[in-house]
């Protein structure tokens, strides 16, 4: 494949309550990308400040702010080829109501308001900076999808371009902590 990306997804309180956490993960997954993290948490005041940072001076901040926080979400992120602007296309639009059928808020989502998912903007460094703020390294797993020779014309894949927190995490020589484990010879 082209260079992988990696982009922060999170279904909002109102997808959690109304029970599609299941359909937004088997949209990503029937697609093609590759899950490489997921947890379910509570955003608190300051992470909201934080993760919608440019927002916060707009008049529809509080309200946003208080939906947000109002209950648990599933954050996740996922990777693939071009997968910070793919699944915004299949997120459809901010507004649900302008958004066509067969995208995420045009099929789960009627309100602006209650529009089920967020996913990082195509702004550089956005789903990057979204992903540190939900997730340490650690949880952040690189393996390969067994049918990415199937999904992939070039089936060699690029992994994605390491984070400042993945550099660290490799120290100085920019090794990786971990091996993975190589297969064993055939004879
Ligand atoms: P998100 O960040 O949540 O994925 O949504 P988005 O990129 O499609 O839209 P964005 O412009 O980042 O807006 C963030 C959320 O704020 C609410 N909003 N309300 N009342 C308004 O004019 C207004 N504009 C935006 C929406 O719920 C939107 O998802
Ligand atoms: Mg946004």
């Amino acid at each position: 494949m082209a260079d992988a990306e990696r982009t922060f997804v999170m279904v909002k309180p109102d997808g959690v309550q109304r029970g599609l956490v299941g359909e937004i993960v088997s949209r990503f997954e029937d697609r093609g990308l590759k899950l490489v993290a997921g947890k379910f948490t509570r955003i608190d005041d300051d992470l909201a400040r934080e993760h919608y940072a440019e927002h916060v001076d707009e008049p529809f901040f509080d309200d946003l702010k208080s939906f947000i926080t109002s209950g648990p979400v599933f954050a996740m992120v996922w990777e693939g080829q071009d997968a910070v602007a793919q699944v915004r296309r299949m997120m459809g639009e901010t507004d649900p109501a302008e958004s066509p059928p067969g995208t995420i808020r045009g099929d789960l989502g009627l309100d602006l308001g209650r529009n089920v998912i967020h996913g990082s903007d195509t702004e550089p460094g956005s789903a990057e900076r979204e992903i540190e703020l939900f997730f340490d390294d650690e949880e952040l797993h690189d393996y390969e999808r067994t049918d990415e020779t199937w999904l992939y014309e070039e089936s060699s894949s690029s992994r994605p371009a390491p984070t400042a927190a993945r550099r660290r995490a490799r120290g100085a020589g920019g090794r990786r902590r971990r091996r993975r484990p190589q297969a064993p010879e055939t004879r």
